[in-house]
């Protein structure tokens, strides 16, 4: 039965392949559907976008660990856009992969398509971020960062640094409205400052996780509010378009407004480094190994974690070995 599924799924493969030779018209992210060895694993992965490093080096991360791994990888980019993410994982189903993984760009709205996946037998690993759903035997498992976590580290970095002061005016740029980080980076910021009423969020407003809009939403809070201490920004990206904005009025980033930022990627550590940022709570992108790790257990019907996280630090000023850090991958 398991044998003819899979003869029915190359065939599928093979059929799509030869369409596309035919009409011409293979999508730019054509997923690989060359004819392998029959015991191949292949993980249907849809990619939310390319809207920072830290995409970047997921995307990565992925692609050559799947080649380490050997799992064919039909990889899709959905560009930032739910619907496309939504037609990869059902091009998936159509292909009869053996795993499904897809990072979500938000939470709502997966319970139809995920359904679909269910019903045609095939588990789906949520990687990065979370979905929003009542069913939780939609999904077979998540890998991928503690946010929470991490604005509680964030907020942790900021009572010691800002425990001399009186007041504490603070900027929030958050990330893309709905998704996982943004939701959890702010509560678990909020959640560690507490009760402390010297602690004032003047504004929150979203960049989207791009550095164009990190740089836009800075510009705006600076004309709004003259007395800004903290910038809290959930990614690096924003943080340093929002660092040009700060330049640019005159103040220096760093001293006259306390930054704090998200991921880690080689830009931000050379900031923190150079001043201009005061911490970095890190979330890596490198977790393409432990997807295949877990891709290939799921292909052979073992049973896998809820939830994997992976290990993280922070990086501040406070830090003595800064010097010493070896080149990031993203
Ligand atoms: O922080 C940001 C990216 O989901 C953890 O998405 C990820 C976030 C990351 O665009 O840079």
């Amino acid at each position: 039965m398991k044998h003819c599924k899979r003869l029915n799924r190359r065939l599928a493969v093979a059929l799509a392949a030869c369409l596309m030779l035919l009409t011409g018209c293979a999508p730019q992210s054509q997923p690989a559907a060359p004819m392998q060895d029959a015991k191949q694993v292949i993980l249907g992965f849809s990619q939310l976008g390319s809207e920072s490093s830290w995409r970047i080096g997921n995307t990565k991360s992925i692609q050559e660990a799947a080649k380490r791994a050997g799992v064919q990888l039909m990889y899709e980019n959905a560009e930032q856009k739910q619907e496309k993410q939504i037609k990869a994982i059902r091009s998936f189903i159509a292909y009869q992969v053996d795993v499904i993984a897809f990072s979500p760009i938000v939470e709502d709205g997966w319970d139809n398509v995920l359904g679909e996946a269910k019903q045609a037998g095939i588990p789906v690993l949520t990687t990065d971020r979370r979905i929003n759903t009542a069913d939780e035997s939609l999904i077979v498992g998540f890998v991928g960062s503690d946010f929470y976590a991490e604005g509680r580290r964030a907020g942790r970095f900021l009572l010691a640094k800002a425990a001399d002061m009186a007041q504490v005016n603070i900027v929030e740029i958050s990330g893309t409205v709905d998704s996982t980080p943004m939701r959890e980076r702010a509560l678990g910021f909020r959640d560690e400052l507490g009760g402390d009423t010297r602690y004032t969020i003047l504004e929150s407003v979203s960049g989207d996780f791009l550095r164009s809009k990190g740089k836009e939403c800075m510009q705006g809070l600076l004309k709004r509010h003259s007395d800004i201490d903290v910038l809290y920004s959930h990614n690096d990206g924003m943080t340093l378009g929002a660092i040009e904005a700060i330049e640019a009025v005159g103040l220096t980033p760093g001293k006259d407004i306390i930054i704090i930022t998200v991921d880690g990627e080689q830009a931000a550590i050379d900031l923190l480094k150079a001043g201009k940022i005061n911490c970095v709570v890190e979330c890596t992108p490198l977790i393409g190994d432990k997807i295949m790790e877990l891709a290939n257990k799921l292909a052979a019907g073992e049973s896998i974690p809820r939830n994997i996280y992976s290990d993280e630090r922070v990086f501040s000023e406070f830090d003595t070995d800064l010097a010493d850090l070896p080149p990031r991958e993203y």
